[in-house]
């Protein structure tokens, strides 16, 4: 009788019709309520439908939300969402909204399905230029994915994220879908607000977080307001190679704040960035030494600085050379950002995390973890307070702006507020990590005509299972939101699926917001298998324009041409010179050629493989026991691979993809005598 009280099935109907799913219609939908009708008398649904829905215990809103995300077989997901990996070190590829997860990007961890790391030259090549000082750095603590935009808008071209733990940015680019380069940040050694691109992803901004010494020298907690300092790194890319121009890339000093998230402004604020910022305490920890905790002594004050920047002057003064040299990577020092009037701060409620443009780029909204409200702030008031100048500065000297002559609007949202999107209906919506919960609420300015509410009220609040972190709306960052979905990406998972130990998943919990008003149910849950995923940002798939196979036989993925060494068929050979061999070798269903390499034990081995096939998904592995070989070559890719043949004895070599009916005996033997 649980389905008898729900409200009227009409529109249910209409759907499961549209699905096919009502073999019977019966004439007289029963009015919702009446007693004593089971769920599939009441809703007209098929015997077939409300067997299943009343077997599984499905109510309405269950039926629902199953009908709004299930795609089936072989249709294709309307939006894919690229999400950070946490600690993987990887990129999570998700159909939207169906939840299903595509793919996963191998970025700062090697990743042996796709022959990340295990030989292939390429891609050794990529995890080395991000290593600090020649030291292998094998993992990456992934945050904040960022698209490339062309007018504010994703253009579905690359795709950059940055490794808090070793200060590192990645740029994936979405023709394969594989990672070409990773940057390693001369200036520090870790970071946080990154990535995020400008409207025309000119620049890749990387914030920093924890001060420390510029270049990451040594000196003592003691020194720590004049030795140690904050940053922002500026990274040039280059669209036309696909990558970070370290050389044409600048840094700004900064006090030692904890820069936290930072954001582009986009059409009227373009050129301006905005990072916000914790522990202007500039508390220095030491609990053992009955010092206050940081927990403690960074969260004292009620305000930290919302760093207002001017990218367009900082570029103007870096491309002048008002820089200074640290670790050869041109830093403005502050006093060059004060004297050039490109710095400013304003005062940001109560241990600060998100920053977050709003579409039309008139407003800031910043979310302090111990303030209930967001606060808005008005680019054109931060244009006017700085116009009219007479500011009172910080320690460093940095103008800081009067609050209440910027602040546009506070809102009160709720408990724990972090980070807010924005959809097409001209309301935010703002995770709230200690309630735990979404909250909606309505914009104001321009926004207004939208919807109904008064502006800067909270309209909303969906509960989400456990403790959000951020969220991610379709098109959310761009200049203009599709709205529909939202994911509440929760750090916390609990009771949501089977036990399976003590380490639990995380959850991602996809929420309709496509009505306007109170109506925001969560739809689907998706456990994601790694800690921590962090940010998400959520693309139209049609606006991806992946390659389906690589464009010629021969392609090196990694220079984006045709590779010195592809092999075509009938060309396969095995060269020696002294005690180095080389090997120019195919790959097509199902054999190697050739099969058999023989070698001596001490012989220096230069590998090449090219996969000639121009079928889509006809994707060969290649593995050699022992020397820790293993490839992916997708049908095109010229591969190369080098190792030291110390270990003799009779290797098989076979490819790892199961990709004929005589996958197993796509194989040959490498003979190593000694
Ligand atoms: S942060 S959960 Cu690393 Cu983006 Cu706020
Ligand atoms: Cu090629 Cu299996």
């Amino acid at each position: 009788m649980k389905f008898a009280q729900k409200r009227s099935w009409k529109p249910l109907i209409a759907l499961l019709l549209l699905l096919g799913l009502v073999a019977v219609v019966e004439t007289s939908c029963g009015d919702s309520g009446s007693d004593g009708e089971s769920a599939g008398e009441t809703a007209g649904l098929s015997a077939d439908a409300s067997a299943i829905a009343a077997a599984r215990g499905l109510t309405p809103a269950d039926i629902s939300a199953a009908l709004k995300t299930y795609t089936p077989s072989g249709v294709h997901d309307e939006y894919l969402m690229f999400a950070s990996g946490g600690h993987s070190g990887q990129v999570y590829v998700i159909g939207m909204p169906s939840m299903r997860i595509i793919k996963k990007i191998a970025v700062f961890t090697p990743e042996p399905w796709q022959g990340y790391g295990y030989g292939a030259e390429g891609t050794m090549a990529v995890l080395e230029e991000g290593d600090p000082n020649g030291t292998d750095i094998r993992w990456g603590d992934t945050h904040h994915p960022a698209l490339s935009e062309t007018a504010g808008d994703y253009d579905g071209q690359f795709l950059f994220i940055n490794d808090k733990a070793n200060g590192r940015v990645a740029v994936i680019s979405l023709k394969d879908f594989e990672t070409k380069q990773l940057v390693k940040n001369p200036l520090a050694l870790g970071d946080h607000g990154g990535t995020f691109v400008t409207p025309s992803t000119d620049w890749v901004i990387e914030g920093g977080q924890y001060g420390a010494p510029l270049g990451w020298e040594y000196a003592s907690i003691d020194d720590y307001k004049t030795d140690y300092r904050g940053l922002v790194t500026i990274w040039k890319f280059d669209r036309e190679a696909g990558r970070i121009d370290p050389s044409r890339s600048f840094a700004i000093e900064l006090p030692p704040y904890w820069q936290d998230l930072c954001d582009s402004g986009k059409l009227v604020s373009e050129g301006w960035i905005f990072c916000n910022s914790f522990n202007t305490e500039m508390a220095t920890g030491g609990v053992e030494d009955g010092n206050a905790p940081f927990e403690a002594g960074a969260s004292q004050r009620d305000m930290d600085y919302l760093h207002v920047i001017n990218l367009d002057k900082a570029a103007e003064v870096a491309a002048a050379g008002k820089t200074m040299d640290v670790k050869g990577f041109p830093v403005i020092p502050m006093a060059t950002a004060v004297e050039e009037g490109l710095l400013h701060f304003i005062p940001e409620p109560k241990s600060p995390h998100g920053v977050d443009v709003t579409p039309d780029g008139k407003f800031m909204v910043v979310s302090g973890k111990l303030d209930p409200h967001v606060t808005i702030y008005s680019f054109e008031k931060i244009q006017a307070a700085i116009a009219a100048g007479g500011f009172e500065t910080d320690d460093y000297g940095i103008p800081i702006l009067d609050f209440d002559s910027v602040m546009e609007a506070q809102v009160e949202v709720g408990l724990g507020p972090l980070h807010t999107q924005f959809d097409n209906l001209g309301y935010a919506y703002t995770s709230l990590f200690l309630e735990p919960a979404v909250a909606r609420w309505a914009l104001g300015g321009d926004f207004a005509d939208l919807h109904e509410e008064e502006s800067w009220t909270l309209v909303h609040k969906t509960p989400v299972q456990y403790n959000v972190g951020h969220i991610a709306a379709a098109e959310g960052d761009t200049v203009s939101p599709d709205g529909r979905f939202l994911v509440s990406m929760n750090k916390w998972a609990i009771d949501r699926f089977a036990n399976v130990g003590p380490l639990l998943p995380q959850n991602f919990q996809l929420l309709d917001i496509a009505e306007p008003g109170m109506n925001m149910p969560v739809l689907y849950d998706l456990p994601i298998p790694d800690g921590e995923p962090h940010y998400a940002q959520i693309i139209k798939a049609d606006k991806l324009d992946p390659w389906e196979v690589y464009p010629e036989v021969g392609w090196n993925p990694h220079t984006g041409a045709i590779d010195e060494n592809a092999v075509q068929l009938g060309e396969e050979r095995v060269e020696r010179n002294g005690n180095e061999v080389e090997i120019w070798m195919t790959s097509v269903r199902s054999h190697f050629t050739p099969e058999h390499v023989s070698i001596k034990q001490g012989d220096h081995v230069i590998w090449h493989i090219t996969n000639v096939e121009r079928a889509y998904d006809a994707t060969h592995g290649f593995s050699i026991p022992f020397y820790n070989i293993n490839l992916s070559i997708e049908p095109g890719e010229a591969v190369t691979f080098e190792f030291d043949a110390e270990q003799d004895g009779v290797f098989s070599y076979y490819c790892t993809e199961f990709c004929s009916a005589l996958h197993l005996e796509m194989t040959g033997y490498l003979f190593v005598e000694p």
